[in-house]
């Protein structure tokens, strides 16, 4: 059981100190992890979007481009995955990621460096490898954590900055529907439609809209689909991808698609990329976990979503992970009871 006083005066010590870290620096890095979702594009540019009104120069570094569901927010152009030549950061706002291997090689160059490090983050997985830590886990996106850091540093909730907080709500709630949804989701999500934002128009854009490609994707993927002791997975080997001429993988929602299965317990999808890393997406119903099993991999995330990218070559690595979903579901339904 937490104590809520005890927790308001923690958040309150931190957004303290938040500020003035941020009072004593002009040059400020923010950066969010690889394979970025609209979570962690939409907490960048709110930020960004944030510290450039208290009058800070920033960069917003991330590795790879946003996902198109995350290109329409207002500076995603300007994130970069290199600090320009120039600009020298004072001060890291790592979002989103639960360690720092996950801010990619992006920021790699600043965390040699050792500049401070801010770690602003939800994630249960999170190490705590900031110099100031605000992580709260009870959050259901980072960007509805920063909805409180916003207003402690005085900055004005526009309509660009509510709508890139929108998408990284929408984002990691599937559209409020996730158990992460809190009455406070919902208490700060009504504050964002009040500030003009469209609802209808960032759910459809973050969720709905699919490319025709991603769709013949998903095709081939399901064309080839396993179900054993509760695990449903899909893989989809490079080969597949040259065939379908689909050289660019956007995020993939199937392993959210593949839990729409009654019989399944948890669900994986398994990409071989190109230069054959595997990227592994797992979801869960409650009561299973996959957050374990994407950190042991070097992975992170959620209880009920998760990820993480690992070597190949693909069937080893399907076989490897589906043995280990085997094991931890039948473990779960054993103890449990629930099937
Ligand atoms: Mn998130």
């Amino acid at each position: 059981m937490t104590c809520p006083s005890l927790k308001m005066n923690w958040m309150m010590t931190n957004t303290t100190e938040l500020r003035e870290a941020l009072d004593n620096v002009q040059r400020i890095a923010i950066a969010t992890h690889v394979d970025p979702d609209p979570d962690a594009i939409g907490s960048a540019t709110a930020l960004g979007l944030a510290l450039r009104a208290m009058g800070k120069d920033i960069v917003l570094l991330c590795d790879g481009p946003p996902s198109p569901r995350s290109w329409f927010l207002p500076l995603a152009n300007e994130i970069t995955t290199a600090v320009p030549s120039g600009f020298e950061p004072e001060l890291l706002v790592a979002l989103d990621s639960s360690d720092r291997e996950r801010l990619g090689v992006a920021a790699a160059p600043l965390l040699e460096a050792g500049i401070p490090i801010i770690n602003i983050d939800h994630h249960v997985t999170n190490l705590q490898y900031g110099s100031i830590n605000i992580v709260n886990v009870e959050s259901s996106a980072t960007a509805e954590l920063l909805v409180s850091l916003i207003d402690a540093l005085g900055v004005e909730i526009t309509l660009d900055i509510a709508r890139c907080l929108m998408a990284g709500l929408v984002g990691d709630t599937r559209a409020f529907s996730t158990p992460s949804v809190t009455p406070k989701t919902f208490a700060i999500a009504a504050r964002l439609v009040e500030v003009g934002v469209d609802i209808a128009d960032i759910v459809d854009r973050v969720h709905t809209r699919m490319s025709f490609d991603q769709l013949r994707l998903w095709g081939l993927a399901l064309a080839d689909l396993h179900l054993q002791d509760g695990v449903i997975w899909v893989s989809v080997p490079q080969q597949g991808r040259e065939m379908l001429g689909v050289n660019r993988l956007t995020e993939n929602g199937l392993s959210s698609l593949l839990l729409n299965a009654k019989e399944a317990c948890v669900s994986a999808s398994f990409i071989e990329k190109d230069g054959g890393q595997i990227e592994i997406s797992f979801r869960a119903r409650p009561g299973y976990n996959v957050a374990d099993i994407a950190l042991s991999l070097g992975g992170g995330g959620h209880a009920l979503a998760s990820g993480c990218t690992i070597a190949g070559p693909l069937d080893q690595a399907v076989h490897d992970v589906v043995y280990r979903l085997r094991k931890h579901v039948i473990k779960v339904s054993k103890s449990t009871g629930v099937s």
